[in-house]
């Protein structure tokens, strides 16, 4: 892999579009108003971007991880919180096409391509984030029916998705003792918490997903039990992509609205962007996301031809790609001066954004330790 394609260019394009039009102009009043927009998602899964690397039989575009990570970046241009819930989505939807049931494919599938049906990926509890195996949220298997009991932390989309990807233990303690189940957001003992107040991705909701005696048929479980830890570790491997993305749109955004800021704005009788200091600041901010951006597409390929350093490709991406997208936001800000830091110039949103990206779907922390293991055994 080179470069991606003029095709997968014009995909891109298309994305940046939608943004540019459907998302940007709104994305400052959904962050001030809480507000999460399913219609505007509903948009989006019309062109083809809810279930990108799904199989085209259930409605997926069957597309590669290289298309995906060019669309997210477009569209995180626009709002980097709308793509990467919509890149959660995109997860569910992978792993139900990689590891479900031809049954399962069918019936879940038309729905979540279209965001009739919209869903959320629950591995985290509160207390195991990073160290996901310690997971505690049971799953007893009685008769043709599993009954679930826990808590689950910080779910994006909780209360308004459909449904939910549960990672429980029906086994022993750690990675092997763990299965996923599908549940339906109307399942009997099912509940949410209260929406939490955050620093950034507002306009997603946030909050704890509670099982109760949770009763669902044991044709809701994915995959063989035991797998379920590996199957969500196989989806955090594109929504680390994905996010990675998220990161460098959210970033490009930033730096093209500090341009054409540092166009107007003077101070002692110039332009801003004719001192070079300053120039030479955007210059590093130009080339940290090219890099970052680039060395992305190389993981991404990487995925989507299942090479051998693969997830390890993948980990360094999500790590460089969103410690590289919330530098350059904040340089941007820094840039802006004062009204950087107001709302209404967009880059302290672009900035709270970004933040998050640092510590969701495995902290940079934890790719640093998966990356290390793998220099250590090679
Ligand atoms: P901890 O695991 O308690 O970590 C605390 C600190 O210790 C971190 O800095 C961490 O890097 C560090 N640390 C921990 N272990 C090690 C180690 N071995 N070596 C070095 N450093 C270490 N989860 C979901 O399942 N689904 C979701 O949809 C979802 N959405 C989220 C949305 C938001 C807004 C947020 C904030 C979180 C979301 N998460 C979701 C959870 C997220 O994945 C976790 O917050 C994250 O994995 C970290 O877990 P933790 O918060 O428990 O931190
Ligand atoms: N891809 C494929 N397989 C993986 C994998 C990956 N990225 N990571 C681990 N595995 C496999 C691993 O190969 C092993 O398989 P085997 O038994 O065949 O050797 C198995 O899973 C267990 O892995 P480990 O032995 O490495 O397990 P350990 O508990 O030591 O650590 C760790 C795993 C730390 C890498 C994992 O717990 C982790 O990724 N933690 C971060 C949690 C996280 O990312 N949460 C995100 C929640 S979602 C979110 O935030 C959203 C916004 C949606």
């Amino acid at each position: 892999m080179l470069a991606p394609s003029q095709d997968q260019f014009a995909i891109q394009s298309m994305a940046r579009q939608f943004a540019d039009e459907r998302i940007a102009p709104f994305a400052l009043e959904w962050d001030e108003k809480k507000y999460f927009p399913t219609d505007t998602l509903k948009e989006a899964a019309t062109l083809g971007m809810a279930a990108i690397y799904v199989r085209e039989d259930v409605g997926g575009s069957g597309m590669g991880r290289l298309d995906a990570a060019l669309i997210f970046e477009a569209l995180a241009t626009g709002c980097p919180t709308i793509a990467a819930f919509l890149s959660i989505h995109n997860m569910v939807a992978w792993m139900i096409d990689a590891y479900g049931s031809e049954e399962q494919r069918q019936t879940y599938l038309p729905g979540l391509a279209s965001m009739e049906q919209i869903a959320s990926y629950c591995l985290t509890e509160p207390s195991a984030g990073s160290d996901a195996a310690a997971l505690k949220t049971k799953a007893t298997h009685s008769g043709s029916q599993y009954i679930l009991n826990g808590t689950k932390q910080f779910i994006s989309g909780a209360g308004a998705s459909d449904l939910y990807l549960v990672m429980a233990r029906t086994g022993d303690e750690g990675p092997d003792g763990i299965s996923a189940f599908l549940i339906p957001k109307d399942a009997k003992g099912l509940s949410f918490g209260i929406n939490e107040r955050k620093m950034g991705w507002n306009a997603q909701p946030t909050r704890q997903v509670i099982l109760e005696d949770v009763t669902i048929p044991e044709d809701n479980r994915l995959g063989a039990e035991g797998l379920g830890f590996k199957m969500a570790m196989a989806g955090l491997n594109g929504g680390r992509l994905n996010i990675g993305a998220c990161s460098i749109g959210g970033g490009q955004s930033a730096l093209e609205k500090t341009l054409a800021y540092m166009a107007e704005r003077q101070a002692f009788g110039q332009k801003l962007d004719s001192f070079q200091a300053l120039q030479f600041q955007l210059a590093a901010m130009a080339s940290k996301l090219e890099a970052a951006r680039t060395f992305l597409w190389r993981a991404a390929d990487a995925l989507d031809h299942k090479t051998e350093d693969a997830i390890k490709l993948c980990a360094i991406a999500k790590y460089l790609a969103t410690d590289t997208g919330f530098e350059v936001a904040n340089n941007a800000l820094q840039l802006h001066g004062g009204y950087g830091y107001l709302a209404d110039y967009g880059i302290e949103k672009i900035v709270r954004d970004l933040r998050v990206h640092q510590i969701l779907e495995g902290t940079n922390e934890i790719m640093q330790l998966m990356i290390s293991r793998f220099l250590i055994k090679e």
